[in-house]
């Protein structure tokens, strides 16, 4: 296991140390945003997680490990070139010797090897539309089911079904919380999201749940937290999902290619909201880490 997985000597001795860590996914870098945006994303969500007070614990698989912790020059060789990889595609890809950018599900699964409790991230994974017909549900979820962590998001991304995606989370157990929001976030608006029983309104709020949750032997939390700006691209999203259904893109392509569509026909509107929103998740996330490595 210590060959196969590498820990970042400042991470490691972070959590050591009982403070503040916050693991960050490598697919938004290589797959949510177009070369060399991604990487620019990355950078400054990392930015975002010190500028808070934790270390950024980006996750990735280079040169036959699973790294835990990588620089500005590692960062870049995710490239859209690098493989997706969910919870069960990261044995092989290490294996292999790939380039491989783990998703939320990847993430939290090497987090949970890790001792890393946080993750920030844009929108969580979920049930896609048309499951019915065609079965696709991330693993993200089912990882965040069974891991005891707290991830940062603006929801679930509204690509998905959003209202099909709660209730699964409400069967696998994982709460969702509001970040100073009543309502869910749908990932680029703010707004017409489906109720939320439970908010906090601060970070340390969030941490107290997370702990409880814990200590009843929970695991997974959602902390969804509004994009700090909003934009109503409803009509642009169903577009783009009919077009993926039309031309056959299918599984772990659909995610990249709907959001390019967005982006491209938004004018990059999308991408600077789905930017600030990435960035504002990491901070919030190092946030949460903060108040609970806090004596
Ligand atoms: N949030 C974003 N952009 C993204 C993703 C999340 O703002 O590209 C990625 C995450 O890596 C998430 C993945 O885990 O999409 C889910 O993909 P899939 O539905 O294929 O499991
Ligand atoms: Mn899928």
């Amino acid at each position: 296991m210590s060959e196969l997985l590498q820990v970042a000597d400042e991470v490691r001795e972070t959590l050591d140390r009982g403070e503040a860590v916050v693991a960050l996914e490598t697919t938004l870098v290589a797959h949510g945003f177009p070369a060399p945006h991604g990487v620019e994303v990355g950078l400054e969500s990392e930015a975002a997680v010190r500028e808070a007070g934790a270390v950024p614990a980006t996750i990735g698989v280079l040169d036959g490990r699973i790294r835990v912790g990588l620089d500005p020059r590692e960062l870049e060789r995710f490239t859209p070139e690098a493989r997706k990889l969910g919870p069960r595609e990261l044995a092989a890809s290490a294996l292999a010797g790939e380039v491989g950018a783990t998703t939320v599900g990847g993430t939290l699964a090497v987090a949970r090897r890790t001792g890393i409790r946080f993750l920030g991230t844009g929108g969580l994974g979920g049930v896609h539309r048309g499951f019915t017909e065609r079965f696709d549900v991330s693993a993200d979820v089912p990882t965040l089911a069974r891991s005891q962590a707290l991830v940062a998001s603006s929801g679930i991304k509204s690509l998905l079904d959003v209202p099909a995606t709660t209730e699964l989370l409400e069967t696998l157990g994982v709460p969702v919380v509001g970040f100073r929001t009543s309502t869910l976030p749908l990932f680029y608006s703010a707004d017409g999201g489906p109720p939320l029983q439970d908010r906090v309104e601060t970070p340390a709020d969030a941490a107290r749940l997370a702990v409880a949750h814990w200590e009843l032997g929970g695991a997974g939390l959602l902390l969804a937290s509004p994009p700090p700006e909003s934009l109503d691209v409803a009509g642009l999203i169903e577009e783009a999902v009919a077009e993926a259904e039309r031309t056959g893109v299918a599984g772990q392509a659909v995610t990249p290619y709907v959001l390019g569509v967005l982006h491209e026909r938004s004018g990059g509107r999308t991408r600077e909201v789905n930017r600030t929103l990435i960035v504002a998740n990491a901070r919030l996330a190092a946030e949460v880490a903060v108040a609970y490595a806090a004596p």
